[in-house]
């Protein structure tokens, strides 16, 4: 949304107002006042105009100008109702120049995991990328992803769900009896493009089960709908972009807020590695992503994988 009109939408939200009065203020003519809360109301906002001035009486309930209003994290918002993928649209936005702006979808068609997997994104779900440009080399990335993971974890946590995190960035709400660990609530794919000593962009998309019914999901799926009742998207999202906003800016509090939400530290696991199976038991993760595994020969540090928990360390 563009600056006046984001104005004009927070003096309504203080309202009512007059339109001459937003005329002056914003230094605009009346037509173009008009135009303003023509545009929210298209936009889905419920503007009442009564004999004193404009007043706000309603938000949509989501799509980029609901998740703009009243979020505070720096963050541009572009909404499609449905997209291929939102990390593709995200990387047209970040070669185009684009900076700290969210794409976010009800619905994908061609929704992307890693390694090549299809991931499912019916509409209800939130699905989005992050267009960011980190000051840093691409060696730190993956604290952004670790954020990202963090961040969801928290949104998914304030929404009533028993969340945890899953090496290397799954959230899942964990299950004694899962070979997985749990069912996967969501699921985070960051891509990059840089040189060796600095990052020129990197994508972080995020694919939550939102409103969703998991019956529709691939693999052991679990959404917010499921485990909770009914979700707030809106708020959601909002709570998402403003936990990583926060994350961002401390960098060195995110490897031990990671920690504190794992599921896999602790666990026994089973990492399906290119270079073949790593078996062990889970006892950290590095700056860097890796997971650390106490193996019978030894310490290894896992960079990527597929990871099942096996059973706690401890037996229990
Ligand atoms: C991930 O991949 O977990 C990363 C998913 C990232 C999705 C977001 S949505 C917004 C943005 N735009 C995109 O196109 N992608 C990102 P991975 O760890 O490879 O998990 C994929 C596997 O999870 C699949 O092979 C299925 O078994 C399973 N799966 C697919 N859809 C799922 C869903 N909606 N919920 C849970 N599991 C799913």
């Amino acid at each position: 949304m563009n600056e006046t009109r984001r104005a004009v939408l927070d003096a309504l939200a203080d309202g009512p107002v007059a339109g001459p009065a937003l005329a002056d203020e914003f230094g605009i003519s009346r037509a173009a006042v008009w135009k303003h809360v023509e545009a929210l109301r298209d936009a889905g906002f419920e503007v009442e105009s009564a004999s004193d001035g404009y007043a706000l009486a309603g938000l949509p309930e989501y799509g980029g100008a609901a998740v703009e209003f009243g979020l505070d994290a720096p963050f541009n918002v572009e909404y499609h109702d449905a997209v291929a993928s939102t990390n593709d649209r995200a990387r047209e936005l970040a070669s185009e120049g684009a900076s700290d702006t969210v794409v976010l979808a009800d619905r994908q068609t061609g929704g992307r995991g890693r390694r090549g997997r299809e991931w499912s994104s019916p509409s209800g779900g939130v699905w989005l990328s992050l267009v960011l440009r980190p000051d840093v080399p691409p060696a730190r990335v993956p604290l952004v992803t670790l954020a990202a993971a963090v961040a969801v974890t928290d949104a998914a946590r304030d929404a009533g769900v028993d969340a945890a995190i899953k090496w290397p960035n799954d959230c899942i709400v964990p299950r004694r009896d899962s070979e997985r660990g749990g069912d996967k609530l969501a699921g985070v794919l960051t891509e990059m493009e840089g040189e060796a000593s600095r990052v020129s962009w990197a994508v972080v998309g995020v694919g939550v089960n939102a409103d969703v019914n998991p019956d529709k999901l691939a693999g052991d799926a679990t959404s917010v709908r499921a485990e909770a009742g009914g979700v707030d998207r809106r708020a959601f999202v909002q709570r998402f972009l403003e936990r990583f906003d926060e994350l961002r800016d401390d960098p060195d509090a995110i490897l031990g807020a990671w920690r504190e939400r794992a599921a896999t530290l602790g666990q026994r696991v089973r990492v399906d590695t290119a270079d073949g199976d790593v078996v062990g038991d889970a006892v950290d993760v590095t700056e860097h992503g890796a997971l650390v595994v106490e193996t019978d020969s030894g310490r290894e540090v896992v960079h990527a994988g597929d990871c099942q928990h096996l059973r706690p360390v401890d037996g229990a």
